[in-house]
């Protein structure tokens, strides 16, 4: 294992409004959940533009710029955090390439998207701007930090 690898992270992860108009939003939980990192929040959320524009802030000089906050806040989002060790680069590799024809087969985009500017979900690029977006997205007391029970539910 790298040792960066073996740290416990957080992630900033977000079905976008086609994700949620398309009916990908549970698919998409599921592939975290299976993996086996931990839900710390999540809500549904109509993102206003200035969110927007803050949270793309690294790309406001890029062309497609004003296209992107058009799409991103053109419908609810799915806002998640999830925590885990490796979690921001592992959701990176469960999510897929950027442009979803490049993406490969088994990831999200690969298997759920056709184009770039519409490529259904979100991940963190860094440990440091999981904890960014997350703070970015989520309120005080809208991320649960929980323990799962010692004893198995069903027996
Ligand atoms: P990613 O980290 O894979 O989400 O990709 P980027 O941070 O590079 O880009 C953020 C979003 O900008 C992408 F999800 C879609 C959009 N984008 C475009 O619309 N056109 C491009 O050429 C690149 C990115």
């Amino acid at each position: 294992l790298v040792a960066s690898m073996e740290q416990v992270e957080e992630t900033y992860i977000m079905v976008k409004p086609d994700g949620v108009q398309r009916g990908l939003v549970g698919e998409i939980i599921s592939r975290f959940e299976k993996k086996g990192f931990k839900l710390i929040g999540l809500k549904l959320f109509q993102c206003p533009q200035d969110l927007a524009e803050e949270h793309y802030i690294d790309l406001k000089a890029k062309s497609f710029y004003p296209k992107l906050i058009d799409y991103i806040t053109s419908g609810p989002v799915v806002c998640m955090a999830w925590e885990g060790i490796g979690v921001v680069a592992s959701a990176r590799k469960l999510i897929g390439s950027t442009n979803p024809l490049q993406a490969e087969p088994g990831t999200i985009r690969g298997d759920l998207a056709v184009q770039t500017g519409r490529n259904v979900v979100h991940g963190s690029d860094s440990p440091e701007n999981g904890k960014r977006e997350i703070a970015l997205w989520f309120g005080e007391g809208e991320i649960c930090e929980w323990t799962p029970a010692q004893a198995p539910w069903l027996r």
